[in-house]
């Protein structure tokens, strides 16, 4: 390998297996639309006039004041002070991108929806990923949960599947959301913490109000501090309705799954990577769709019929329960993938406005009273965060089917109605647009007809009042390293809360009636005394969901993975290149890392380009590490960054490959050798088992190893 190695070469061959574009869905095409600015044009005002000099402010005399007739100054420091619109309540910290959706044969079984029917058709759709907590400007990988809100543009109007990455909320009713909100957000009186639950008016809130424990217990999960963005799976949380051509309805629950399975980070790594990189989910999604890996989910639904509403022993319309899916499964509908990053931003990403009561025909809402207050929500907030009524005219929120009504005017009305009618009804305009029955083809959304027969009364329903068996469930259904980071978790947590007696609630009031010995176990932690609860709390129906565990989607393949290679002057060239094809040929992402960015020098004088710096891109980055071999392993191996990012690699339960003939390495380097310790002198030798260790992501034997030897 006589040329240098560089990442562009990675990406020039991932390019290769990119999708066709060419064939750009209405809504690309719209959204090319947006203004290129970078061209050879004159630079103007805002109102088409052209500017002489955009460095000098009007003055009178060359040392003298600035004059108020500068009127290019003026405008330019007038748009630049309303740059920032307010940023969402919660879910303010966010990234999305663009793609599409495709269903999959047969749902006219149960939906009449046409982007759900017709297999033929690519809809657009765009994500927008976020944490709850935390304002704009805060780390990516604290422990919170992820919003993955999506938006189907349909040839039948906007689709919202404003959705979570876990199945539960923390409130039963809308009426309690503010509350909530009020309690998890930064306390009111130091503006802290940024980004985090870890304090005490969340934990006084939560362990007031039992019906929060379970979701709770999933934030306490690793759920709660994902790998990537790429693999969290996603919930529309309530229940919904599909309604097919003959107006049956049936009861569903959305769900959707990444095809490159579920990983998450280890706490050290969540916080370390909040201070090194606290972009490092936005820019993981960025560069995976840059390098055409696009990420892709399968989406299904669980089907109940409505005659078997009141068939579960909790209630459908309680958004703090899931359907255990051994009770009744997923049934897949269609698939979608990412594969275009934003132009801009703040035009796409922070304009975006979901709604959870945007809804086709074919799709209707339960009466899950969190979801009823959300309907009204959504719309409500956008008018304070984008100005008024028409924010529907935003290019990223304009549907791509055609829309007209008779609404008028308002804040920053794009639209120029002609006509002279804007009214119904009207013989001006020949009572144009007109209302289409449901029954027509493409008809209009209708309601389902579902009886509605009681007393206007502020009470919760009796069978919303379980609120601890199935955090039980989510618990006892967790691998044993699961349940040890739970308790791990709330040990955390709880430490920085600073009111002893809202500790002791969670513990005694809330953890001991979930499962005793998680209560026992955070107790001793916390020296709070733990006693069995007196109240015989009800069990689920079943003892363990599988699908609860994250162990039980370990992908097929290592597509997107990111593995550090670490290298320095006369490192094997050969061992490079065969490591190179390995990573081209399983889509992983490998990056040469140097001491410093500047190149180094293979071991027969090769020049080798760097990917980037050991001591700038560090191991929480990667998902294994390689030490390449060389002449001068010894040298390599007694230099501290390096030493270093193995040790981090190590306790971060990674796979490491020594390459090279050093057989007494571990010991030298005082190393348990395990699984995940791989040490050959050819790369092809350990490929396949890294490929293995790399799709279960950790090595879990390793943490319990480690956390056996005494502190
Ligand atoms: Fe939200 N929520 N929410 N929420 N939510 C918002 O809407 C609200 C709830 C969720 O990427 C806000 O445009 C109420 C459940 C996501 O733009 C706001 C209630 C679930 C996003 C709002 C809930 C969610 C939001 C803030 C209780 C999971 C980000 C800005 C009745 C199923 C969407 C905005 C994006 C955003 C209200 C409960 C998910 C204030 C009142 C349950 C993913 O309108």
């Amino acid at each position: 390998m006589n040329d240098n190695i560089t990442d562009s070469k990675i990406k020039s061959a991932l390019a290769g297996n990119t999708p066709d574009k060419s064939n750009e869905t209405e809504k690309t095409k719209q959204l090319d639309l947006v203004r290129n600015d970078a061209t050879n044009e004159a630079l103007t005002t805002n109102q088409g006039v052209k500017i002489s000099d955009n460095q000098n402010s009007l003055r009178a005399g060359v040392r003298g004041s600035t004059l108020i007739e500068d009127f290019i100054l003026r405008e330019k420091i007038t748009h630049f002070d309303h740059e920032r619109i307010p940023e969402r309540i919660v879910h303010a910290r966010g990234v999305g991108a663009h793609g599409y959706f495709q269903a999959y044969e047969g749902n006219e079984r149960f939906t009449k929806a046409g982007f759900l029917t017709d297999p033929n058709i690519q809809t657009p759709i765009f994500v927008r990923f976020s944490t709850v907590q935390g304002p704009r400007g805060s780390a990516d990988t604290v422990r919170d949960i992820r919003g993955f809100a999506i938006k189907f543009y349909t040839q039948e109007g906007n689709f919202d599947l404003v959705g979570n990455n876990v199945p539960v909320f923390f409130v039963q009713d809308g009426i309690k959301f503010p509350d909530f909100v009020h309690a998890v957000k930064p306390e009111p009186h130091t503006e802290m913490p940024t980004g985090g639950s870890a304090h005490d008016t969340f934990w006084d809130f939560v362990s007031l109000v039992p019906e929060s424990a379970h979701t709770v217990m999933w934030a306490m999960s690793d759920r709660a501090i994902p790998r990537n963005l790429r693999s969290i799976q996603g919930f529309g949380v309530h229940t919904f309705r599909f309604i097919d051509e003959h107006e049956k309805a049936c009861f569903i629950k959305f769900h959707w799954t990444p095809k490159q399975g579920l990983s998450a980070l280890v706490w050290d790594e969540a916080q370390k990577l909040a201070g090194k990189d606290p972009d490092f989910h936005r820019r993981d999604l960025y560069e995976a769709i840059e390098q055409g890996l696009y990420p892709e989910w399968e989406l299904g639904v669980q089907i109940v019929a409505e005659e078997d509403e009141m068939s579960f022993d909790f209630d459908l319309l309680d958004p703090t329960k899931i359907i255990p899916e051994e009770l009744v499964p997923i049934t897949p509908i269609g698939k979608f993938i990412l594969n275009r990053n934003v132009d801009n931003f703040f035009a796409e990403t922070e304009q975006i406005a979901f709604c959870p009561g945007h809804i086709v025909p074919g799709i209707d809402f339960s009466n899950d009273p969190l979801l009823q207050a959300r309907l009204f929500s959504y719309t409500d907030t956008q008018l304070s965060r984008l100005g008024g009524p028409n924010f529907h005219q935003i290019p990223i929120n304009r549907p791509v089917c055609p829309f007209h009504n008779h609404q008028r005017d308002a804040m920053h009305q794009h639209e120029i109605h002609k006509g002279q009618a804007s009214y119904q009804p009207n013989s001006i305009d020949n009572n144009w647009p007109i209302e289409v029955p449901s029954a027509a083809q493409n008809g209009g959304f209708e309601s389902y007809q579902e009886r509605i027969d009681g007393h206007k009364i502020r009470q919760r329903s009796e069978s919303f009042s379980d609120h601890f068996s199935q955090a039980r469930l989510y618990y006892q259904s967790l691998a044993p390293h699961e349940q040890k980071h739970v308790v791990d978790a709330y040990t955390f947590e709880l430490s920085k809360v600073q009111r002893a007696h809202i500790r002791a609630r969670e513990v005694q009031e809330i953890l001991a009636n979930i499962d005793l010995d998680l209560a026992q176990q955070v107790g001793q932690n916390l020296g709070i005394d733990v006693v069995p609860p007196q109240e015989n709390y009800k069990q689920a129906s079943i003892e363990k969901s599988e699908r609860l565990s994250m162990q039980a989607f370990i992908p097929d393949d290592i597509q997107g993975r990111k593995v550090a290679v670490l290298i320095h002057d006369q490192v094997n060239a050969e061992t490079l290149r065969v490591i190179i094809n390995w990573s081209l040929q399983e889509n992983v992402i490998a990056h040469l890392l140097t001491p410093m960015l500047a190149p180094v020098k293979g071991s027969r004088g090769e020049v080798i380009t760097s990917d980037g710096m050991q001591k700038a891109e560090p191991s929480i980055i990667y998902d294994a590490v390689i030490i390449a071999d060389g002449d001068n392993l010894d040298t390599v191996l007694a230099d501290g960054v390096t030493k270093h990012y193995l040790f981090e690699a190590y306790k971060h339960l990674k796979p490491v490959v020594f390459l090279g003939n050093k057989v007494d390495l571990f010991d030298q380097l005082s190393l348990t050798p395990d699984e995940g310790t791989l040490l050959q002198e050819d790369f092809r030798n350990v490929a396949e088992k890294l490929k293995q260790l790399l799709r279960h992501h950790r090595i879990w034997s390793r943490e319990a190893l480690m956390n056996a030897i005494p502190a």
